[in-house]
């Protein structure tokens, strides 16, 4: 399978499965589950829709962008590798990072192989030795340790830093890493070493998914994720952690010709305080309009159709460490 980084740009759009599933499958056909784990920031996501070759989950340059597992499909002629994309582990300040953390734990004793992301350009910290620590409590999976973002430094500091990836599991970690890889998600450099290298980890399977299913994340969940995402950029401090998306309603709008569908889609953006629901409107709007209309491009690729989307911006005071509305927000 070929993939193409202006192609892991694109969101997935409905109707590209088939819903069948592979039968003619050649000797030693594997299948099964690999999740990627690391800090926040570390590359998971970016990586996870470069493998699939389109966009299965929303990425940023803030850390805890992913606040649930999604789980994206790689399908290839000798295997079907499902990956769990998950939020990134630290130790937790809030509930909500507590129920992400669980979350994680909860993922990667289900899954056949584990690919511990750790960025190029960061040294290896007391984050991932908390992280290696969890990873060796899972008895014996395979734990690959996948070095992200190698566009980002010299050839030399990749070398010394495979180095210290590498001790960072003989030290902490039974047996140390399965495999090393290092890859460049945005630079396309290695990434079909990293599927080659999970697959090899892999159960003998027929598929578990139809074939051309990419993901299993729902059409609603996306479009919530791709105002989020819209909605991330250019925020800064606490203000990413405290913005949460419900799509309260998405229909077609009646009265359309065939031809020139429209879906209207009304949506709830959650901020923690009056002063951050100031910021995320912005002067007359204006920053709160420029979200809507890079969100609505998004959202018309996923979809396939021109779409109206009308914005609510409200305060959900402290949600974050609020059990009844963390409930409430899908945590
Ligand atoms: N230069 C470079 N940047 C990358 C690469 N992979 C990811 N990034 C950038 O790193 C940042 C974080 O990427 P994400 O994929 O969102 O990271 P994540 O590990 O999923 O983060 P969380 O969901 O917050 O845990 C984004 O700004 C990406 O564009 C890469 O291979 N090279
Ligand atoms: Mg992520």
């Amino acid at each position: 399978m070929t993939k193409k980084h202006d192609d892991a740009a694109r969101p997935v759009s409905a109707g590209e499965a088939t819903g069948h599933f592979l039968t003619d499958l050649p000797d030693g056909y594997r299948a099964g589950f690999a999740s990627f784990v690391g800090r926040p920031n570390a590359g998971k996501s970016t990586l996870t829709n470069a493998l699939v070759g389109r966009k299965v989950a929303i990425t940023s340059n803030k850390p805890q962008t992913t606040r649930h597992t999604i789980r994206g499909i790689v399908h290839r002629p000798d295997a079907q590798l499902v990956l769990v994309d998950t939020p990134g582990l630290h130790r937790p300040r809030t509930l909500l990072g507590e129920r992400l953390n669980d979350l994680v734990e909860e993922t990667l004793a289900e899954v056949d192989v584990i690919g511990f992301c750790l960025p190029a350009n960061e040294k290896v910290g007391p984050g991932d030795r908390f992280i290696a620590q969890q990873l060796s409590g899972l008895g014996r999976k395979p734990i690959v340790a996948v070095v992200t973002k190698a566009d980002l430094v010299s050839r030399d500091a990749l070398g010394a830093h495979l180095i210290a990836v590498t001790r960072l599991g003989e030290d902490l970690v039974d047996g140390g890493w399965a495999d090393v890889v290092p890859v460049s998600a945005t630079g396309d450099y290695q990434v079909d070493a990293v599927a080659d290298v999970l697959v090899s980890h892999l159960p003998v399977s027929p598929p578990l998914y139809p074939e051309g299913e990419l993901t299993d994340e729902p059409e609603i969940k996306m479009v919530a994720e791709l105002i989020r995402e819209a909605a991330l950029e250019g925020v800064r401090d606490e203000l990413p952690h405290s913005l949460a998306v419900v799509v309260e309603e998405m229909l077609p709008r009646e009265g359309r010709s065939e031809d020139r569908p429209l879906v209207d889609i009304h949506v709830n953006v959650f901020v923690e305080r009056p002063s951050q629901k100031a910021i995320v409107i912005g002067r007359g709007g204006a920053r709160l309009r420029e979200v809507g209309s890079r969100a609505r491009k998004s959202i018309e690729a996923l979809l396939g159709t021109k779409v109206y989307l009308d914005l609510h911006v409200k305060v959900a005071k402290e949600w974050q460490r609020d059990p009844k509305q963390l409930g409430r927000l899908g945590f």
